[in-house]
């Protein structure tokens, strides 16, 4: 059951603006994320650091307003063909950001091993903005849309098809900062959500619970892409876009708990973790610690 396990470093900061979030990788291998898994004996493989072209290195030829579109791009292609050699060695994928653009290489070379993947998508924004409803052309705020295929065709073409993940087949968990364009979206497709609202109102445990169940009955498969901005600014404060009244340390670490026992994930990443803007690496050592759980960690 339990798989072994690689992990892939996605120093990614194109798709928003502040610097910092590409050294993401660096700051959660720091905070001992690869002895942290050994320690619960799994086997590591850690394959360093997807290439990453620096903004205005690759020549714009797409007239558009989403910032570093072809930089982005030639990155998920990268990344999609490493998380796909991933998996085909029937190893787990365990992607480290970067910004949160890098969803869509991630899920680009997960989907085409499922039939029906199953996301769950822990975070406080939706991500499901085009370059219509985005308001800042930060492709950050587009990979789940383009993972549905909405989107620019740069984006949602990656790894040669369209379509990665069906509207039934998402869970958001700890949105509250959605975007109109967003909202409609959601309606229009169906997409289940928890708010932070739910989360208030029936607690982390039903909200998982009802999760696992909603997705284990009909996918093959779950990625969990948990950017950490889905959690309170106070347990995680060195992330880009950070909302205030997020999920917390204690249910995030429940959360993932749950998910371990479940045993439905097959894939994760962690995405927007920016040691420049954080306290001391707690935001990395948060990650750390939410990942531990995630593989199974026990307190006794
Ligand atoms: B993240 C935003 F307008 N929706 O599109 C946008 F509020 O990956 C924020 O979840 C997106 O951190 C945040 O720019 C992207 C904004
Ligand atoms: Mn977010
Ligand atoms: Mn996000
Ligand atoms: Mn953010």
């Amino acid at each position: 059951m339990k798989k072994d396990i690689t992990i892939i470093g996605v120093p990614m900061d194109l798709g928003q603006t502040r610097r910092g979030v590409d050294m993401g990788p660096s700051a959660i291998r720091y905070a001992g994320i690869v002895e942290r898994l050994e320690d619960i004996n799994y086997n590591v493989q850690d394959f360093g650091d997807i290439e990453i072209a620096r903004p205005g290195t690759i020549e714009e030829t797409i007239e558009t307003n989403l910032k570093n579109l072809q930089e982005v791009s030639t990155a998920s292609e990268k990344l999609a063909d490493t998380v796909s050699n991933v998996i085909q060695e029937n190893r787990f994928p365990l992607v480290l950001g970067g910004d949160h653009s890098i969803a869509i290489g991630s899920l680009a070379g997960i989907a085409k091993h499922y039939e029906n993947l199953g996301v769950i998508w822990y975070d406080a924004h939706g991500d499901l903005n085009t370059a219509d409803t985005s308001p800042s052309g930060n492709i950050h705020g587009m990979p789940l849309a383009a993972s549905l295929g909405i989107g620019h065709e740069s984006l949602t073409g990656i790894g040669g098809y369209e379509q990665k993940v069906k509207p039934e087949n998402i869970v958001i968990i700890g949105a509250r900062s959605l975007d109109e364009g967003e909202k409609e979206l959601i309606k229009e497709r169906g997409i289940k959500v928890y708010t932070m609202h739910e989360i208030d109102r029936i607690g982390m445990t039903r909200v998982m619970e009802e999760t696992i169940e909603y997705l284990s009955k009909k996918t093959d498969g779950v990625h969990l892409s948990l950017d950490l901005d889905g959690l309170d600014p106070l347990d995680a404060p060195g992330v880009g876009t950070p909302v205030l009244g997020g999920i917390s340390y204690r249910e995030s670490h429940l959360a993932m708990e749950m998910l371990a026992e479940s045993q439905i994930i097959t894939s994760a990443e962690f995405v927007e973790v920016n040691p420049i803007l954080d306290e001391r690496n707690k935001t990395a050592t948060v990650a750390v610690a939410l990942m531990g759980s995630l593989f199974g960690e026990k307190l006794l």
